[in-house]
């Protein structure tokens, strides 16, 4: 991995690159990752590169439905085992979730690479969709092979960094979609139940702390939340927040101005 300077003004979002391309280079990464990262850093540079408010909202109400959940899962893919192993774990324990590697570009040398990089952090840990038997309705490419104690069973599953047809799918097989996704316009935004638009490497650390904080809840309570929750204002106030930036951020000029 390259080593970036501490002093650079961009060095979180180099470290994060340097994580993908790491990613790759031991095949756990697709290609077409790298595209995806690509993606996810211009839309975090519009919404500001923090954790806005209804995203803070979209997770207490996906750690709440978690918390509720018979049978979660927590979905991996290349971008994912690149970016926030060590949390993904940390989060499948928090919520009590099984995890699933389910890719969209699937091969075997990348199931194991991204099964041994879980392992490092955590070499007990239960990993499923090595030998995916089910198959998502509907769903031609890899990514409906799924596992019959995972996905298939699973009440509630978080699948972050998508692509819109599984969620949709998965959402017409009746179960409870979460997704993190820095783009609000993408398809896994509109199909999922809950969209958390954030960069996942914010949004796992949070949840983890989440549900920590909100296990203590009463039923009632964590009942209370989801059912208050509503995805199509969170995506709503998302798109006004960038609009409000963007138009705050023109009137006060932009020019050689250091910080955003
Ligand atoms: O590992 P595989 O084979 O399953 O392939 C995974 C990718 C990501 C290549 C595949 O799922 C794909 O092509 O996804 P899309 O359709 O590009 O969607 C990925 C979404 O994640 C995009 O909307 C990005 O904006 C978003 N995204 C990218 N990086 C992040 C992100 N969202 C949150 N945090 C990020 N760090």
């Amino acid at each position: 991995m390259v080593k970036i300077p501490k002093s650079h003004p961009r060095y979180w979002s180099l470290y994060y690159r340097e994580k993908i391309i790491e990613g790759m280079e031991r095949g756990m990464t697709a290609k077409a990752g790298l595209i995806a990262h690509g993606r996810g850093e211009a839309f975090d540079y519009l919404i500001g590169e923090k954790t806005i408010e209804p995203a803070e909202r979209a997770m207490k109400a996906a750690v709440a439905k978690f918390l509720l959940a018979k049978h979660p899962v927590i979905s991996v893919n290349g971008n994912v085992s690149a970016l926030v192993p060590k949390e993904t774990i940390e989060l499948a324990k928090a919520f009590g979730a099984k995890l699933e590697i389910n890719l969209f570009y699937r091969t075997e040398e990348r199931v194991k690479a991204i099964a041994e990089e879980l392992r490092k952090h955590d070499p007990d840990i239960e990993i499923l969709g090595i030998n995916p038997t089910k198959r998502i309705p509907n769903l031609e490419h890899d990514r409906g092979k799924v596992d019959e104690n995972g996905i298939w069973r699973a009440d509630v599953v978080l699948v972050p960094l998508e692509d819109g047809d599984r969620t949709e799918a998965l959402v017409g097989m009746g179960k409870f979609v979460v997704t993190v996704d820095l783009n609000p316009l993408s398809r896994s935004a509109r199909m999922a139940d809950i969209t958390i638009v954030d960069n996942i490497v914010r949004a796992y650390p949070r949840m983890v702390e989440l549900a920590r904080e909100m296990k203590g809840l009463p039923r009632e309570e964590l009942e209370r939340i989801v059912e208050g929750y509503d995805n199509g204002k969170t995506l709503s106030d998302v798109l006004l927040h960038i609009k409000n930036r963007l138009t705050k951020l023109a009137r006060e000029g932009i020019w050689r101005r250091k910080e955003l």
